[in-house]
């Protein structure tokens, strides 16, 4: 590019593109592509987003998704920390080795850490969940989530009323159980499909600090644009690595 062309290109345009990119390269769907974008372990900092805090617009807010992601986010993550000052040989082993087994943390802040890496956890899983445009097929979880729920809108209508009944702060999950059987839940607060022996493959945030700017107190209005933005390439990834042999 040169130097003359290179306002044309603006940053919004540039993620449009690099995003184009990535869902193509998922689209091939073979294993060497799906481990590309299957979840990768944690570390104990704040993941980036790989859009612009805008680019959800207008189905969920930049300022909703700055403030959950800066704010909200990055508490989880030094909270834990804080937590584990004096606890190197668990920090080390990173936030979803901790959520996967609560009851090797010592009692006294064993609660905190359900709380705060599970938090981590889940909000690491649910930025790469969505995307602009949603993005892309599923066609294996596609295939397993009619053989399971009857049709993709059975499942959507189940999904939504896991979401909508579970009373104040938690998430929606669609998981793979360890026979790799697919199962609709919530959790409260920041527990974590892991800590269940669940593979999460969608997780939807429900608390109210992930819509209260835009929809106020209208949970079902979100909930029905978390369609939008749901992105199938990240979810069949989970799903593949979650069911692979
Ligand atoms: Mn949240």
């Amino acid at each position: 590019m040169t130097p003359s062309d290179a306002p044309s290109l603006s940053r919004r345009d540039a993620l449009k593109i690099l995003g184009t990119a990535v869902a193509a390269t998922g689209l091939g769907l073979n294993h060497a592509s799906a481990a590309e974008t299957a979840p990768s372990a944690l570390g104990w900092d704040l993941p980036a987003l790989s859009f612009a805090y805008d680019a959800l617009e207008p189905h969920i807010d930049a300022k909703t998704m700055e403030i959950h992601h800066t704010k909200h986010h990055q508490a989880y993550i030094t909270n834990a920390k804080k937590l584990l000052a004096d606890h190197p040989d668990l920090l080390a082993r990173g936030p979803e080795a901790l959520v996967r087994d609560l009851a090797s943390v010592p009692e006294a802040i064993r609660t905190g850490i359900r709380n705060n890496a599970g938090g981590h956890v889940n909000h690491a899983f649910f930025w790469k969940g969505i995307a602009p445009g949603g993005a892309a097929s599923s066609p294996q979880l596609g295939a397993a989530i009619a053989g399971t729920f009857g049709s993709m809108d059975d499942f959507k209508k189940q999904f939504v009323d896991a979401a909508l009944k579970r009373f104040g702060s938690g998430w929606a999950w669609l998981s793979a159980k360890p026979d790799g059987k697919l199962v609709i839940h919530s959790t409260a607060n920041q527990d974590s499909p892991l800590s269940d022996s669940l593979a999460p493959i969608i997780g939807l945030d429900v608390w109210e600090h992930a819509y209260y700017l835009n929809y106020q107190n209208r949970r079902v209005d979100y909930v029905a644009a978390f369609w939008n933005v749901l992105n199938w390439t990240q979810a069949e990834a989970n799903y593949v690595m979650a069911t692979k042999a």
